[in-house]
């Protein structure tokens, strides 16, 4: 048994509060990773505020980075000493994982969101009592997780020089964003894209969209500091979410869109955006929508030009070889991701959250230790 601390959540009526805890001993292939920065989420929020169904309490936390401290007897990946990054857990042998889309896989909830290890067996205790955690396979508010194979991907030496804390959130909002652009709808040089929401997603899919070489790269957002902040990374036209949009998109873009990409998941944006599309324009869809939502569309438009609704999760996201090419497209400077970032210490944990919500910081990251 290791000790450590983490961030307990207990739900929305009281702030996170960092504890002692301790780790079981690893299974074969699990890791042992000391964390040195973990971004917040607004999964995170949504698990505390009980929109998912995760068990609370619990150590929350899915965008750790950390040095490797301990491995098991069958891991191959990395090595005690390493610098790695962690994102979502799968299960490595249903449909999905075999072709390399873990994003879908099928046993999800069981390796992400079930508290526990897929075999049912607690990675956390608390004064000897079982504690939630295992979450995206890793709980990383904390001094120390346990992650597994599938869910580390070692940091290459080419980005020795770039600090965890700014690595650390990779593996979630910006692979999400990045992933639906380059990988999901792998969008083509010289088509018009708008994308709703200059979250996160948004902005790792703008500056994704500007790699692409999509042209025009439109933005909608409410807030103009995030509009600044989205030309300063790709978008060459910007559009506030309180002018009518539809026009304006029209006016920029009058055969269609190729690509109408919404982070925001509120129906009425869904459905203008599908009725912008161009002939074999692709919507892509990432919002977290109420789960009684349903969408309405015209049947005629959408088959008649071959047009396509795509859902997306996680970006089609292969870890192991696509958090490494993000990290390149960050190291050539065409992935600025570290623009997003605002930091905190562990301590300021509540406060980092609160600035998430408020919109003062768009993507809050904890420094935890020292490299
Ligand atoms: C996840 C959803 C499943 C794949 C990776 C990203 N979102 C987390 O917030
Ligand atoms: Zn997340």
């Amino acid at each position: 048994m290791i000790s450590a601390k983490a961030a307990i959540c207990r739900g929305n009526s009281q702030p996170f509060a960092i504890e002692d805890i301790t780790l079981d001993a690893l299974r074969p292939d699990e890791i042992r990773v000391r964390i040195v920065a973990c971004g917040i989420c607004h999964t995170d929020l949504a698990v505390r505020d009980a929109q998912l169904p995760v068990p609370l309490p619990i150590v929350l936390g899915h965008e750790g980075a950390g040095i490797v401290e301990e491995v098991g007897s069958a891991v191959s990946i990395v090595r005690p000493g390493d610098r790695v990054v962690m994102s979502f857990n799968s299960c490595g042998h249903c449909p999905s994982c075999a072709v390399d889309a873990p994003t879908y896989c099928y046993e999800f909830f069981p390796h992400n969101w079930s508290g526990v290890r897929a075999d049912g067996s607690a990675t956390l205790f608390q004064d000897g009592a079982p504690m939630n955690g295992n979450f995206f396979g890793q709980s990383a508010f904390a001094t120390h997780a346990i992650a597994h194979q599938r869910n580390v991907v070692r940091v290459p030496d080419t980005m020795d020089s770039v600090p965890l804390d700014i690595l650390a959130p990779i593996g979630c909002g910006l692979m999400t964003g990045a992933g639906a652009i380059l990988r999901a709808m792998k969008v083509r040089a010289g088509l018009p894209i708008a994308i709703w929401g200059a979250g996160t997603v948004g902005m790792a899919a703008i500056m994704a969209a500007k790699i692409a070489g999509a042209s025009p790269i439109i933005a909608i957002d409410i807030h103009d500091m995030r509009l600044d902040l989205a030309r300063e990374l790709g978008a060459t036209h910007v559009i506030n979410g309180r002018d009518d949009v539809v026009s304006r998109i029209r006016e920029l873009c009058p055969t269609g869109l190729g690509y109408a990409f919404d982070t925001t998941g509120v129906n009425k944006l869904i459905e203008q955006a599908v009725s912008l599309l161009a002939p074999m324009g692709i919507a892509g869809l990432v919002g977290a929508s109420d789960p009684a939502d349903t969408l309405t569309f015209n049947e005629s438009a959408l088959m008649g030009g071959g047009r396509r609704i795509m859902g997306i999760l996680g970006g089609d996201s292969d870890l192991q070889t696509f958090l490494p090419e993000l990290m390149d497209h960050y190291r050539a400077g065409r992935f600025p991701f570290d623009r997003l970032i605002g930091h905190f210490e562990f301590d300021e944990i509540n406060e980092a959250i609160i600035a998430s919500e408020n919109g003062t910081v768009v993507k809050p990251v904890l420094r935890i230790a020292e490299e």
